[in-house]
């Protein structure tokens, strides 16, 4: 290796990277980790990371196939923010989707820091999304600077202004499908059911009903029920479970026409998950109209399942399992229990927890956001409420306002 032949590069990155600091610093904007979309700007934040003591995260354009098959590597806890370093903007499609890798396991991105943006609509399709770009520089005032030190022609600067308008990507916005749409377009009867329901009662809120008296448990289903979609449980935290609950429930959800879904997380071999699901004390499968499950035992945990109940959803914490595993059961998966949307593909819903009124967390890890992040950010169809109502001081009063929250978020995509 030549050592002279590599030191102007190398110098020019430190150059590059230490432009970009500046860029950080004046944006104020607030992060753990930095992370280089791949894989031009991998160096440059490593730069940046080493010279300020940053941790950063690496992003595998492709899964390992082998091993933990991670799409994120590097130390991280959920809810913590990252930074996104780029070094050309164009249309913010690889940007985003270094924001969907991390979103997914549950880190935050608000701000990204580019070298040069080509203002060909990348700024804007990153605002929309709730994420700001900082620049070092932008193509015009690149050109005007070029010609200004007489490195270039103003004939150049027409020329390459010409292309950039002819090539601005066209803002046009994917289609969003009204809940009534989608029913239609879905062949799944829970789901048609689900979103029907949702258009009917105007909501989009799932409650998370986690109490351990049952008279607590009916009387919030009973009180909260018309302003809900979906009542989750955890039957199993019931101190004084008996069959009546169960039976009692199922009488609410068709007196108050919502879904119920027993957030069981089933997790081990088809035939373990049939008893779990049919046998014990709590007999899941007689009542309960939806349960979700983890991808990783493989197909055998929805083919087990599946012979029992007609109803599930995937938790996505292996997003790339579960989008395989859903898409090869779709008349069986209903969605999935996800932070930010996994597919484009309106059949099936995504459900997310870990919202509140206001961002913040519990002391044992869980990580809120709002209602308004959750429907129009991350494009996702059904927020899951839990102490942000139980724990309220009126939980009627409460629910109303995440019903009118949510709701009104996903009326805003029409406009
Ligand atoms: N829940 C999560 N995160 C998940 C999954 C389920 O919080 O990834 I899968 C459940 C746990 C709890 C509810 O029953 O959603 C959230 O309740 P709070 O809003 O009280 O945090």
């Amino acid at each position: 290796m030549k050592t002279s032949q590599n030191k102007p590069a190398m110098l020019c990155i430190k150059l590059v990277s230490d432009y970009m600091w500046q860029i950080v610093k004046a944006s104020k904007c607030d992060f753990k980790s930095l992370c280089g979309v791949p894989y031009t700007a991998l160096p440059i934040a490593t730069c940046m990371c080493v010279d300020h003591g940053i941790p950063m995260l690496i992003r595998r354009k492709e899964p390992k196939d082998y091993g933990t098959k991670k799409m994120i590597e590097g130390h991280f806890d959920v809810g913590d923010k990252c930074l996104i370093i780029e070094d050309v903007v164009t249309s913010g499609s690889s940007v985003l989707e270094t924001v969907k890798s991390l979103n997914e396991i549950g880190v935050t991105v608000k701000d990204v820091i580019v070298l040069l943006d080509r203002e060909q609509g990348g700024r804007k399709r990153l605002t929309d999304q709730g994420i700001t770009l900082h620049s070092v520089c932008s193509i015009t005032k690149l050109l005007e600077i070029l010609e200004k030190l007489g490195k270039i022609s103003s004939d150049v600067v027409h020329q390459v202004n010409d292309f950039i308008s002819a090539n601005r990507e066209k803002t046009t916005r994917k289609k969003v499908y009204t809940h009534s749409e989608r029913a239609a377009l879905c062949q799944h009867p829970l789901t048609q059911k689900l979103l029907t329901i949702m258009d009917m009662k105007k909501t989009n809120l799932a409650l998370s009903a986690d109490v351990t008296s049952s008279k607590q448990l009916l009387s919030l289903a009973d009180s909260i029920g018309p302003y809900i979609c979906i009542l989750k449980t955890h039957i199993d935290i019931l101190d004084d479970f008996s069959p009546d609950v169960t039976a009692e429930l199922r009488a609410l959800a068709d007196k108050h026409n919502f879904v119920i879904f027993e957030d069981r997380k089933f997790a081990d071999i088809g035939r373990t998950v049939q008893h779990q699901l049919s046998s014990g004390i709590y007999h899941i499968s007689r009542w309960a109209d939806l349960v979700n499950a983890h991808p990783l035992p493989g197909p055998g945990i929805i083919d087990g399942l599946k012979q029992i109940i007609k109803n599930f959803i995937i938790i996505s914490y292996s997003p790339t399992e579960a989008i395989e595993m859903a898409e090869a059961n779709s008349d069986f998966v209903i969605g999935y229990i996800c932070q930010s949307r996994l597919t484009d593909n309106p059949q099936f819903l995504h459900m997310t927890p870990g919202v509140k009124l206001v961002e913040g967390g519990d002391s044992l890890g869980q990580q809120y956001t709002t209602p308004e992040d959750v429907i129009r950010r991350k494009t996702c169809d059904i927020i899951i409420v839990g102490r942000g109502i139980t724990e309220s001081v009126d939980p009627v009063a409460t629910a109303i306002h995440y019903q009118q929250a949510g709701y009104a978020a996903y009326v805003s995509l029409f406009h």
